[in-house]
């Protein structure tokens, strides 16, 4: 009998990428089969990774003494940080959003913020661009799947853009949404794609009120590329990657936790919370290190993740008294 399985000898995440697995997932609950699992490419620089020329925005510069604010860890390049991307409505492969995001028409934009709030509206671009101070943040940012970066935003705090609509009293989370533009967005349009459109994400009111959480609108000190979320995204470094969602649209500030995206679609896996732990893995794969970028095969560059993101002074009393295993 030729031998049909064999056991990989590296964690699944460093040759699955989720989408992969996920995929697989279910096409094997669709036909009752397992699959082999599938090799993907270590390299994090991809074949076509054209980084738009963005506009310069004018901000104030992160310094060294902000706390939490900035770090003086090596930068990713801008080139790794735009070419290796997770933002499934331009598909599932790293190299796909920087292949296809520029097919998205941001310009016109609005984000609308409704819900618990005495004065629901609308802000557009140019509202956003000039209505707030911008600041620079560098940050980590820690992906589920063990990869991280080190990324200067340019943005603003999440609660300048909250207060300003006046939260009510009920007022108890956020619920973000990204634009789903199906004409634009070819990975919505593909038949495995895995996400009940449009993307969503959410935090609890208290840990969107810290100042650490930011709407981003550049990075490098430059607009954001497409495919990193532009013209605004989410920032939460303390959270796994996948809670920073992109290109937003809608705001909505409600009584109850909401539904989101990766919890809708594997809740035992992806929490709602989502908090940087290295104590708490996956459930198929260590969380205790991390590849940062920019990574190769050869020059891994693994070193270990830190509780909360290194971010465990600023944010540890938002979860003081919660079981950090059971509310991942
Ligand atoms: N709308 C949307 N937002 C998203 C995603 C996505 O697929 N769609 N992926 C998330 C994940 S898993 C990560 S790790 C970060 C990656 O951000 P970056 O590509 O700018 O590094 O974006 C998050 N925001
Ligand atoms: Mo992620």
């Amino acid at each position: 009998m030729p031998k049909r399985f064999s056991i990989p000898h590296i964690a699944s995440s460093e040759i699955t990428p989720e989408a992969v697995y996920l995929d697989r997932r279910q096409f094997m609950r669709g036909v009752g089969i397992a699959a082999a699992p599938a090799l993907a490419s270590l390299a994090t620089r991809a074949q076509a990774a054209p980084t738009t020329g963005g506009a310069a925005l004018d901000f104030a510069a992160a310094a060294p003494g902000q706390e939490g604010f900035y770090t003086d860890e090596t930068r990713t390049p801008l080139d790794d940080v735009a070419a290796y991307c997770n933002f499934y409505e331009f598909g599932t492969d790293k190299g796909d959003p920087a292949r296809h995001a520029h097919e998205m028409t941001v310009d016109p934009w609005s984000i609308e913020v409704s819900g618990e709030v005495n004065k629901p509206g609308k802000l557009n671009l140019e509202d956003i661009l000039s209505g707030f101070d911008l600041e620079e943040r560098i940050y980590r940012l820690r992906c589920v799947e063990a990869w991280s970066m080190v990324v200067p935003w340019v943005g603003f705090p999440l609660a300048d853009i909250l207060n300003r609509f006046e939260p009510t009293s009920k007022a108890r989370y956020v619920e973000f949404r990204t634009l789903y533009r199906r004409a634009e967005m070819r990975g919505t349009r593909s038949f495995t794609s895995i996400i009940d459109w449009p993307y969503r994400e959410g935090l609890r009111m208290d840990e969107a009120m810290n100042p650490l959480a930011i709407l981003s609108v550049g990075m490098y000190g430059k607009t954001l590329p497409n495919q990193n979320g532009a013209p605004v995204r989410l920032v939460v470094p303390w959270k796994y990657g996948f809670k920073s969602i992109k290109s937003i649209v809608s705001i909505r500030l409600t009584d109850k936790q909401p539904k989101t995206s990766w919890e809708m679609l594997a809740a035992n896996e992806y929490g709602f919370y989502a908090k940087v732990n290295p104590e708490v893995d996956h459930p198929r794969w260590s969380q205790a290190t991390e590849r940062r970028l920019p990574s190769t095969f050869f020059q891994p560059n693994r070193i270990p993740t830190r509780m909360f993101n290194g971010y465990e002074e600023q944010v540890a009393h938002l979860y003081s008294g919660m079981d950090l295993s059971r509310y991942y």
